[in-house]
């Protein structure tokens, strides 16, 4: 058993079948009487930063704002910058223990994103820097507005699926899913609100993990 691997079943959820990735969806992680209060506490206490990010070759400030937590040890670089991570605060350390009862793995670290409003996204990317090691498990909690998440194939077109991230869903993600495949949160023109994404990682500290080199042209 790895160390990144929680000795509990797994919940099912709602399967995706799609060649190489390994993916589960769970519409109702958390209640509506828990989201409200959980959004209000993470978004009027973390610490959130417009990072910078390289999108066609160039510098800019990635349109949404974000938050780096985790154990000390686990510093993350990605989009060409190291981030040290913030504490735990409470509420996310009780989470994390559910989300890895339902997935039965172990995270030490979650991204947390901040959707301002429909013009806040993500580009097509994957999940793939070599310090979330080979075959990366991250379990992606959303509040707030519901937005459209896609993911596709990196060859093949036909191999495509999306999901409504409601309030309180949680996707998980694992096996090939980040070596084969790529995600993004769209940009919509419909009058959408806040939300937040949680996606709890496990961040490999360095050497612990052979890794493959991996090429990114991912915007972001
Ligand atoms: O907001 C989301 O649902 C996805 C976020 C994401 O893919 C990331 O932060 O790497
Ligand atoms: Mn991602």
């Amino acid at each position: 058993m790895s160390n990144d691997t929680c000795p509990i079943a797994a919940s099912a959820g709602i399967v995706t079948i799609l060649p190489g990735a390994e993916l589960r969806f769970f519409p109702e992680f958390l209640t509506v009487g828990e989201t409200g209060v959980l959004f209000d506490e993470l978004c009027n206490t973390l610490t959130w930063t417009q990072h910078q990010v390289c999108m066609f070759g160039r510098e800019m400030a990635a349109p949404r704002l974000s938050c780096w937590i985790g154990d000390p040890q686990c510093s993350y670089r990605y989009s060409g910058q190291l981030h040290t991570p913030q504490p735990w605060p409470e509420v996310l350390r009780v989470l994390r223990v559910r989300i890895e009862e339902v997935t039965a793995k172990r995270f030490n670290s979650v991204l947390a994103n901040l959707y301002r409003d429909g013009a806040d996204s993500i580009g097509w990317h994957a999940d793939n820097e070599s310090e979330l090691g080979l075959e990366p498990s991250i379990a992606s909690l959303s509040l707030g507005a519901a937005r459209r998440f896609c993911l596709r194939h990196r060859h093949d077109p036909a191999y495509y699926a999306e999901w409504w991230l409601t309030d309180g869903s949680l996707l998980y993600m694992a096996g090939g899913t980040q070596a084969h495949y790529r995600h993004t949160l769209p940009k919509t023109r419909k009058p959408v609100g806040p939300r937040i994404n949680l996606s709890f990682r496990w961040i490999f500290p360095s050497g612990q993990e052979i890794s493959t080199f991996h090429i990114s042209t991912d915007q972001q």
